[in-house]
């Protein structure tokens, strides 16, 4: 296989751009390939595409043929789900299991589904008067009354910016909903991860999308092709997932041109585990919502407050299962846990560690990087999966995202400490309740400061439902109708009768 070689795509044509940057593989600390890097003047060049694509074949498609589109991508990738795996495990090192299981398949469902709910999902229509009460057509002429209805009309150019973590999974959650709602989009990917993005590019090509619908330039953030699109007076939304720093400085950048903005942010969440749960199911459950994606996933748990009846037990059984998980080749069928992203995002993770040992913490399992013999993956950014307890819940450890595989566990005495406990940060992403009683359940739920919270699960999704967090975790909601409101303007229609 030769060297990737990644390249922008703007207005239905790949462009190599003036200078690249290098790709590393992440599972072998290699460099695979090159990156084009867009400056200013080609965000600009796919801007005005985009804006042309307003007015052109893509604003003349009926509702139908538009989402028909849609349902081809969706199709399109499902024929070359192979190349996306593969894509997807080069550049972020996941596992085999999690790429071709979770990552492309939800890219795939996240087209067919804003398709599915475009078609069928009406708008509001209100009426008054004699109108409304079905008088007609007794009524006298000039009697008063009138109809509201609400047209949804796209908003223009959305500039989408997406992180490394679920790259296809994430930017697919963006840019089907705009599409559908008959957007154009400018998409970055982060720097870390161009290429599933790019093979969305060819699949768009294959399947007619009209030139300048989609289009994605390559590059960094601050000072680079993120700032640029952020800054964009023709840019008319953004939509953004990644850290709750970068989103201030998005927010503060797109201020002078008040520019929609729907940000997906950071998480501390946690994990609230009741003595009457379900044992078995809590633990793995908390497995699961620890290590998956190496805990680069918003959603995943870094704080884990057990009852303490149980607490002893869980740790125990906490940390003997995270021992036994299965870390390296992400080709490997039986891989659980893949490496960091980066060696940046290694040392970080590991500085944090340290600083909970620094900080009297006492390490369970793991704490250091994870060594694997032989040439190929010597050089990949493994770590051990970690379990930390005994901190204060002012240590950094416990109140910062590490977005590592790794937990703080402590205990808690009553159901109105564990609110009180997984209440204290300055995230509300999600939390998950592990119980058997059900009014505990609703009741914790009604008391979590969160957008939202699973009861003896963990990121089960339904793409209906809204999607997003409180506090550093994010603004607005997208998913379902969510996503529908916010990549259209709404417009009503006041009818006098
Ligand atoms: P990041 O904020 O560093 O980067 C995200 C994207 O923003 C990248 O494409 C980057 O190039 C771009 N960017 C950075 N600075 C920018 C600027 N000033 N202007 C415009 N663009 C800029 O985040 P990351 O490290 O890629 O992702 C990890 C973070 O994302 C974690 O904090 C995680 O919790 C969060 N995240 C949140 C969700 C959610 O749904 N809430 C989902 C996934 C990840
Ligand atoms: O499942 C989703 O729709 C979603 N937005 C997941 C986000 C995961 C964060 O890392």
């Amino acid at each position: 296989m030769g060297r990737t070689r990644i390249q922008h795509f703007i207005d239905g044509r790949f462009e190599p751009g003036s200078s690249d940057f290098t790709l590393i593989n992440p599972a072998s600390g290699r460099d695979y390939g090159s990156c084009a890097l867009a400056g200013p003047a080609l965000v600009d060049e796919a801007v005005g595409a985009a804006r042309k694509a307003l007015s052109g074949p893509w604003a003349r498609l009926s509702l139908d043929d538009r989402l028909d589109l849609l349902e081809a991508v969706a199709l399109g990738i499902e024929r070359r789900a192979k190349e996306f795996v593969r894509a997807e495990i080069l550049d972020t090192g996941k596992p085999l299991s999690a790429a071709s299981a979770i990552d492309i398949p939800r890219g795939i469902q996240n087209f067919r589904f804003f398709a599915r709910l475009a078609r069928t999902h009406g708008t509001d229509s209100f009426a008054t008067g004699s109108f409304a009460t079905g008088a007609f057509p007794g009524a006298s002429a000039g009697s008063s009354g009138s109809l509201n209805y609400t047209l949804r009309e796209p908003v223009g150019v959305v500039g989408v910016i997406c992180p490394w973590n679920l790259p296809l999974l994430l930017m697919t959650w963006k840019v089907a909903p705009a599409l559908a709602c008959g957007n154009t989009v400018v998409v970055k990917p982060s720097e870390e991860t161009p290429a599933t993005a790019s093979l969305l590019a060819d699949v768009m090509n294959e399947v007619g999308l009209p030139a300048g619908v989609y289009n994605v330039v390559h590059g960094y953030g601050p000072d680079s092709a993120g700032e640029a699109i952020v800054r964009h007076p023709d840019v008319d939304a953004l939509t953004f997932t990644g850290e709750s720093r970068t989103g201030e400085r998005i927010l503060a950048d797109a201020a002078p041109h008040l520019k929609s903005t729907s940000f997906e942010l950071g998480g501390k969440n946690a994990a609230l585990v009741f003595a009457d749960c379900d044992f078995e199911r809590a633990v793995e459950g908390t497995i699961r919502s620890v290590f998956s994606n190496c805990g680069q996933v918003c959603l995943c748990s870094e704080r884990v407050y057990v009852e303490r009846p149980i607490f002893e037990r869980f740790a125990e059984a906490l940390a003997q299962r995270a021992t036994a998980l299965r870390v390296g080749d992400p080709w490997d069928p039986n891989t659980a846990m893949g490496p960091l992203i980066s060696a940046q995002h290694r040392d970080k993770v590991l500085g944090m560690w340290q600083q909970a040992r620094d900080d009297g913490g006492d390490v369970l399992c793991g704490g250091a990087a994870h060594t694997i013999a032989g040439d190929e993956l010597s050089g990949g950014y493994f770590v051990q999966p970690t379990v930390v307890t005994g901190l204060p819940e002012t240590a950094a450890f416990v109140r910062n995202e590490v977005f590592g595989p790794s937990c703080h566990i402590a205990p808690f005495d009553d159901e109105d400490e564990a609110v009180r406990l997984a209440n204290d940060s300055d995230y509300g992403l999600c939390a998950a309740v592990w119980t058997s009683d059900l009014n505990r359940a609703h009741r914790a739920a009604a008391g979590l400061h969160v957008g939202m919270v699973w009861v003896n699960s963990w990121m089960l999704r339904d793409l209906r439902t809204p999607f997003g967090g409180r506090g550093r975790s994010g603004v607005g909601r997208e998913g379902g109708v969510h996503s529908l409101d916010f990549y259209s303007e709404l417009k009503n229609v006041c009818v006098a009768l």
